[in-house]
């Protein structure tokens, strides 16, 4: 009964996707697993710890009563439905074949005795087994909840139960390296030292305020240098830490990437090119693309949103254009699209000048109205002459017919998006509450360091450095409320 105080009562689910399969597993954890599984599913012998055991599906409804049932059968004792072994010879029948797998507790995923009864993944199967668990005194867990006991019972700390959500959505296998690599403890042990040095100066200046008290006032038991220097160097690995940020978000929820420019550059072309598949329309008429069109790619391992937009052209004036309603609303899209890009790649039809627009365009991009990140691409590159084709630095030239220079434009857009050679950086911050709990941290270390400096009493940069040290907790869970942790573990998958 160690782990009575994590969750209340035996828990239930389908932990497999939901839908046919050629095997489904029902998870049990709690201290009624192995007798609930033992009532469900008749095994021969003992369950171990972590071997599979092959067993038969009761058929519950049809009179599933095996001999010598109900009472005294392998309660508690890992022997689970070993008494009704041969007894139930015509009455009870059996609908699939199992193989029972327990984990006892705390050696187990949730540090609770953990049972998994995998079957054919046939739903009518899964849900009788969830039904006679329910019948049998356990509850339909929670989204989550599996993990959130795992956590609760010290099994794993929070950014690693993260982790479990941010693997199981993996759609690139980098983002899936980067998740095993949390799962195993990598952001907790790289902010481990930081936290260890802050420990030590939270203690020193403790001692020394006791110290203090009782003797001569004024004693600076530690040096204001010091104090500095001390503060610092718990600050340093966290701003490098937070500088991590960008590109674990983009590794998690990946890159919006625009293909913006006039009509008929080539933009539908390029991005059918770097999907490799034909998704846009392209025709030779301008204006082909009306609406924005969006995909999900990898480039470099990086998760990235592709989206393809109408040509931006003037309208009316000098330039004589008219467009229809669909076509503005289209060019709106675009904008927006452009405005929402973690990256814009410019599409220029190099076969011809570029326009007054265009160059508005990209010094926009450049530091004027719509400051972005942003690749000038020269398209159409197998209409230029070679002796023309010398490009200005940082610009990509690119040919959607030949496949010329796509692999320049995705290096280019990676280059972007943080470098390639980075995507395995150990403990990455990947979101928005890791990043605000090593934000809070840097803002008491700043706050602390500014009351030292400014010659405060040591209370008072004490009050700065605990601050701090929430930050860090809250970061692995230590000090975290339980609102918030419900709203985590809320948005993982039932059985997880
Ligand atoms: N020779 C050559 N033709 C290209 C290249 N890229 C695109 N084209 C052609 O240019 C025309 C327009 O291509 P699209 O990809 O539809 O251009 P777009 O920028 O999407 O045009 P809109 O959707 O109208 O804004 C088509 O006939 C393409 O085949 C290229 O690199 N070289
Ligand atoms: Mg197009």
């Amino acid at each position: 009964m160690a782990n009575s105080c994590v969750g209340a009562g035996t828990i239930v689910a389908v932990a497999t996707a939901p839908g046919r399969g050629g095997v489904g597993i029902v998870r049990l954890s709690g201290d009624e697993a192995v007798r609930i599984a033992g009532e469900l599913v008749e095994v021969r012998g003992a369950l171990e710890q972590g071997r599979a055991r092959l067993g038969w599906v009761r058929d519950l409804a049809c009179g599933g009563e095996w001999a010598g049932g109900g009472d005294g059968r392998g309660v508690g004792s890992g022997r689970g439905g070993g008494s009704g072994r041969g007894g139930g010879s015509g009455r009870g029948g059996r609908i699939d074949e199992a193989l029972v797998t327990a984990f006892y507790g705390p050696r187990s995923y949730t540090g609770e005795t953990v049972v998994e009864i995998a079957t054919h993944g046939a739903p009518v199967v899964l849900e009788a087994v969830v039904r006679g668990a329910m019948e049998r005194g356990a509850r339909l867990a929670e989204p989550g909840e599996f993990t959130q006991r795992a956590f609760l019972s010290g099994r794993m700390d929070l950014t690693q139960a993260e982790a479990v959500r941010d693997l199981i959505a993996a759609k690139t296998l980098d983002q899936a390296r980067v998740a095993a690599q949390q799962m195993g403890g990598a952001l907790a042990r790289r902010v481990g030292p930081s936290k260890e040095r802050l420990l030590r100066l939270i203690a020193l200046l403790e001692a020394g305020m006791d110290f203090a008290s009782g003797e001569l006032d004024d004693v600076e038991v530690v040096a204001r240098e010091e104090i500095a220097a001390e503060i610092s160097a718990v600050e340093e690995p966290l701003r490098e830490l937070a500088g991590t940020f960008r590109r674990g978000q983009l590794m998690r929820e990946g890159a919006a990437i625009a293909l913006v420019g006039r009509p008929n550059a080539g933009k539908s072309s390029l991005f059918n090119r770097l999907l490799e598949r034909e998704r846009s329309i392209v025709t030779a008429v301008a204006g082909t693309t009306r609406d924005t069109v969006e995909e999900s790619v990898a480039v470099g391992g990086v998760p990235v949103r592709l989206v393809d937009t109408a040509g931006l052209r003037e309208v009316g004036g000098a330039s004589g254009v008219s467009i229809d309603t669909a076509e503005a609303m289209g060019m709106a899209r675009s904008r927006e699209a452009m405005a929402e890009a973690d990256v814009v790649v410019v599409v220029h039809d190099a076969s011809v000048a570029m326009t007054g627009e265009e160059m508005a365009l990209v010094e926009g991009l450049e530091g004027g109205g719509l400051a972005r990140p942003y690749v000038l691409v020269f398209n159409k590159i197998d209409l230029v002459e070679e002796r023309r084709r010398e490009l200005t630095a940082g610009v990509v030239g690119t040919s959607a017919i030949t496949g010329e220079g796509l692999e320049a434009l995705r290096e280019a857009i990676l280059e972007w998006l943080g470098g390639a050679g980075s995507v395995a950086e150990v403990g990455m911050l990947n979101n928005v509450r890791q990043q605000e709990a090593v934000g809070g941290s840097m803002e008491a270390l700043s706050a602390a360091a500014a009351a030292n400096a400014g010659g405060m009493p040591h209370e008072v940069i004490l009050m700065d450095l605990h601050g701090a040290l929430r930050g860090l907790d809250s970061l692995t869970g230590v000090t975290t409320a339980e609102d918030i942790l419900a709203r985590i573990f809320a948005t993982f998958c039932i059985g997880k």
